[in-house]
């Protein structure tokens, strides 16, 4: 019923963080009603009236019991209803798989690492590409967050995932992404003076797209430009693919 102002989930784990969103948005909207709605009763009720004389109360033990208890019920209900999302997501190993990226956060941009085809990090062949990032769809991303400098947050808001980036940790996120399509990842954490302008995009490619995008942008043969122009004029003739379209901003 609210999800129209949501962005769109297209998160594998997006429902259960919308579920809890939607319960705790409605008991706090009641709640709100409740309070506001008896205030206006009393407002009126108590007004001051001509003849009428001010009584002095002690207040109601049992009134004061119950909505202490009832708030503190609640609050324990709703952890205790968040804790399957918060361990799938946060706790958990996350599921397995190959994909890994790592994301270093610094003022002010994205800068995220792939292994390159040896499939290992901090050698020659690695791709580091500025603020974007491209993975397949329906895939298990494995995302290696660290920052360079200060706390950034790395926030996906259609993959209902946030994660603080901290100097001195690499800490281990994932997600897995449903459906294709160009999503912002803005930084969630003020970070300085730039740190509105830091933003990045990341595209969620079909099965094939990735495989395109990959062997254009991640071989180590497609680093050379005057081979990517040769075969540009070879291509010219053929529609160009989605993903070469979106392209990579390689750093190296
Ligand atoms: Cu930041």
């Amino acid at each position: 019923m609210l999800d129209w102002w949501l962005p769109e989930n297209v998160s594998t784990y997006g429902r259960d963080i919308d579920w809890l969103f939607h319960l705790i948005y409605y008991i706090t909207g009641i709640t709100a009603i409740l309070v506001f709605a008896t205030m206006l009763a009393f407002l009126v009720m108590y007004r001051d009236r001509p003849g009428r004389r001010a009584r002095y109360t002690h207040g109601n033990t049992t009134l004061e019991i119950v909505w202490t208890v009832v708030p503190s019920l609640i609050l324990v209900i709703l952890t205790f209803l968040s804790v399957p999302a918060w361990s799938k997501i946060k706790m958990q190993a996350p599921p397995p798989s190959d994909f890994v990226v790592q994301v270093t956060a610094k003022q002010f941009n994205w800068q995220i690492t792939y292994p390159g085809p040896d499939g290992k990090f901090g050698t020659e062949d690695d791709k580091t590409l500025l603020d974007e990032m491209h993975v397949p769809v329906n895939k298990v991303v494995h995302v290696n967050l660290k920052s360079q400098d200060v706390i950034h947050s790395f926030f996906v808001p259609q993959f209902r995932m946030k994660q603080d980036a901290v100097p001195g940790r690499e800490i281990l996120q994932w997600f897995e992404a449903t459906k294709p399509g160009k999503y912002e990842l803005p930084c969630a954490e003020l970070c300085g003076f730039g740190h509105s302008g830091m933003r990045g995009w990341i595209y969620v490619h079909t099965a094939d797209e990735y495989k395109k995008w990959a062997a254009e942008n991640l071989q180590a043969a497609a680093a050379p430009a005057a081979d990517k122009k040769a075969e540009e004029k070879k291509d010219a003739t053929t529609p160009a693919p989605a993903a070469a379209k979106m392209g990579g901003k390689a750093k190296k």
